[in-house]
């Protein structure tokens, strides 16, 4: 039986989602952007006005993406896992994302709540099971995820195109698209067998979604309801819920070893296993949270998520039948990074670790400013410009200014104590009544996801507070006594709209208003109490004043802009395509060059040469001099005993006055760096290349 949880009245209960991120890799700035600081926000706003919320998130550690870093780096996925999930939680807490809880899809608690899930709909005959052809690496034994067979890209010719996409040309492909289809595993190319899977037959929802979302959430953000609807244009198909693969959910059926649940199916279940993770430790029941009518389930995604959240896991729970939908899925569209799509390969990134290594404790400028750039509507643009002007025009010039002009004023003349407020006239009518006015228009941009509006409203109460010093100068009043209660006024109503931010700015600013509420020595946090002008009372003491905001200055812009500047250089270097081969020699004129392993026995600088090293090499034949143009990238002490290639019937020439017999052979890197061809053991002097 359930326990009733009793709510107090108008109390609404919601359970708010944020993507799992992959543990393949950490988190950047442009997850945080699109995904977690808005569902922070919401959620901080929800609690200040004391709903019942579950903010669950955890580490996706399923699925294909996982097992391919486990190959590049050579370790297990359950290391890959381990690795990054950690990395990842440090991160979201350091950025303050107030999870409720973190977790893991490779929890026993999800093991066993993805496979009960899937059982229940197994029994209850949802699912369609088909036999299908699917391409087999007889080598090593498996069936090849997309990813895993790699081929010729019908489209542009790019040979090492993927399965399901060609990254040369952005085309999304199927596996049976690729020319000369080859397994990224044994490098063989794949059989194709027979294998069982279980669908969820879509197309038996598609009317049903249709209705649901095409008339019944016509509020949807347009970039959501749009592809939802596009989606459903192009009509639904049963999709196969089971993969080949030997890391994720073990599928529940007896005798169907070896495979397991489709990581966007088990995914999603972990926002269920992760409410039950939290309940449990709470002491409360999850159920309420996924199950009662009275919950808005929201999901916090990215838009490339879209499908999965409004389609096909609200399918999952509809076939079910005993769980809420959701009620909104605001997704974000991407953040690039200085004009440049964020890509993780190319590590064309801000890693959240490395920018608090950088910018220590600025976790609230980075937030503020993927705020105010969030990619709500259409992708958006970080640059490290924008982020320093965000700062110092707005958090310092503006949002801390104020704070500090209003809180060491009263210091000054006040003693620190919040002064008596006297009369009022049009200047501070219009104060109060901004005051009044601004939590209720904050809060109506933040219930329809508008969080660049509503942190907009928020910095235009900081500019109300900043111009009303400036009009009304208290510095200057104070220098005649007769003005000390005007002052007071004008310092009364600046701390209780400093009262007023300290409350509305905590969804966006948590680590900087509570700061601010450290300073003014007021812990009030309910967004309720917001838009009074007593907030303070009179005689109450401040703490003293801090800064709230510092400046960046301009060489730690330069720092971060050079990083990606030469990130972008490596980039370029690596991305070059070899020089295309020379023309065709035949065999015999390769034969016509004797090559011979030699050690160099002595090495020195030529004189007013910044090339040039000469020589004295044993070649087994005899020891001879060889000027060679590598000193810009070896010391002669490095070259002294390596044994190196030699062409020994190289006509001899005269450089820089030395006659060279012969030319060490060197392998020349894209960017132009040298290395020695050597054996791969030592051989005797004057072994044979051919
Ligand atoms: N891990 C995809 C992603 O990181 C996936 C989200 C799962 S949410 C249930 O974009
Ligand atoms: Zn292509």
């Amino acid at each position: 039986m359930h326990k009733i949880e009793i709510m107090p009245e108008n109390t609404k209960r919601y359970t708010i989602t944020a993507a799992l991120p992959y543990a393949n890799g950490p988190v950047h700035i442009g997850h945080l952007a699109g995904v977690y600081v808005p569902a922070d926000i919401y959620v901080r706003y929800l609690r200040s006005k004391g709903e019942d919320v579950a903010f669950v998130c955890g580490s996706d550690e399923h699925g294909v993406p996982i097992t391919l870093r486990a190959k590049a780096e050579g370790i297990s996925p359950q290391e890959v896992v381990d690795k990054y999930d950690s990395i990842i939680k440090k991160s979201f807490l350091d950025f303050g994302i107030s999870f409720d809880i973190y977790s893991r899809t490779s929890s026993p608690t999800h093991h066993e709540t993805a496979a009960a899930f899937f059982k229940n709909l197994y029994d209850k005959g949802v699912f369609e099971e088909k036999e299908s052809m699917q391409y087999y690496d007889e080598e090593s034994q498996q069936f090849l995820a997309d990813r895993y067979i790699v081929g010729t890209c019908p489209n542009c010719n790019y040979d090492n195109a993927y399965g399901d996409q060609c990254e040369s040309c952005g085309t999304s492909l199927s596996p049976n698209d690729l020319k000369n289809p080859k397994s990224a595993l044994s490098g063989n190319p794949p059989i194709k067998k027979s294998t069982k899977h279980w669908y969820l037959p879509m197309n038996k929802y598609e009317k049903w979604l249709r209705e649901w979302i095409l008339e019944g959430h016509k509020e949807w953000k347009s970039n959501v309801y749009g592809q939802c609807k596009s989606w459903l244009d192009l009509g639904l198909q049963p999709r196969a819920m089971t993969r080949d693969l030997d890391w994720g959910v073990r599928v529940p059926i007896e005798g169907e070893e070896g495979k397991v649940l489709y990581v966007w199916f088990d995914a999603p279940i972990g926002y269920i296993s992760a409410t039950k993770d939290w309940a449990k430790a709470q002491g409360k029941d999850w159920e309420p949270y996924w199950k009662s009518e009275d919950t808005k389930l929201i999901h916090f995604i990215g838009k490339d998520n879209i499908v999965f959240h409004c389609i096909i896991f609200p399918t999952i729970l509809k076939a079910d039948g005993n769980y809420v939908l959701p009620d909104n899925v605001p997704a974000n569209e991407f953040l690039n990074l200085e004009g440049d799509k964020i890509s993780t390969s190319r590590n064309w990134a801000v890693w959240l670790h490395e920018y608090l290594a950088d910018f220590p404790e600025k976790q609230d400028v980075l937030r503020y400013t993927l705020c105010a750039n969030a990619p709500e509507t259409k992708d958006n643009d970080f640059t490290w410009k924008s982020f320093q002007e965000r700062n110092n025009n707005e958090l310092v010039a503006i949002l801390g200014n104020f704070i500090n002009r209003a809180v060491v004023l009263t210091h000054k003349y006040f003693d620190g104590k919040i002064p008596v407020l006297g009369s009022t006239y049009d200047l501070d009518s219009e104060v109060i009544e901004k005051v009044k006015a601004y939590p209720r228009k904050i809060a109506k941009s933040l219930e329809q996801y508008r969080f660049r509006e509503a942190m907009t409203l928020f910095m235009e109460l900081a500019r109300v507070g900043n111009k009303y010093l400036g009009d009304t100068e208290p510095w200057i009043l104070m220098k005649d006594a007769n003005n000390r209660e005007r002052v007071a006024t004008i310092l009364n109503l600046s701390l209780q709209l400093a009262a007023n931010i300290s409350i509305l700015g905590g969804p966006f600013l948590p680590f900087s208003m509570d700061r601010l509420s450290e300073i003014l020595n007021f812990n009030e946090k309910n967004w309720s109490v917001a838009g009074a002008v007593d907030l303070l009372k009179e005689g109450h003491d401040l703490n003293k004043a801090e800064l709230l905001f510092q400046k960046i200055e301009n060489e730690e812009i330069t720092a971060q802009v050079e990083r990606l500047e030469k990130i972008k250089q490596e980039n370029a270097v690596k991305n070059q395509k070899a020089d295309p081969a020379k023309d065709t020699v035949t065999f015999d004129d390769f034969m016509k060059m004797d090559i011979r392993i030699g050690t160099i026995l002595e090495a020195e600088k030529v004189k007013k040469s910044k090339k040039l090293l000469r020589l004295l090499v044993d070649t087994g034949i005899d020891q001879r001099t060889v000027m060679s143009g590598i000193a810009e990238y070896f010391t002669p002490e490095e070259t002294i005993g390596k044994q190196v290639s030699i062409l020994v019937n190289l006509a001899p020439r005269k450089i820089m006055g030395v006659e060279s017999q012969g030319m060490i052979l060197m392998a020349e890197d894209k960017d132009g760096s040298l290395k020695f061809i050597q054996p791969s053991d030592n051989v005797s002097p004057g072994a044979g290349v051919s």
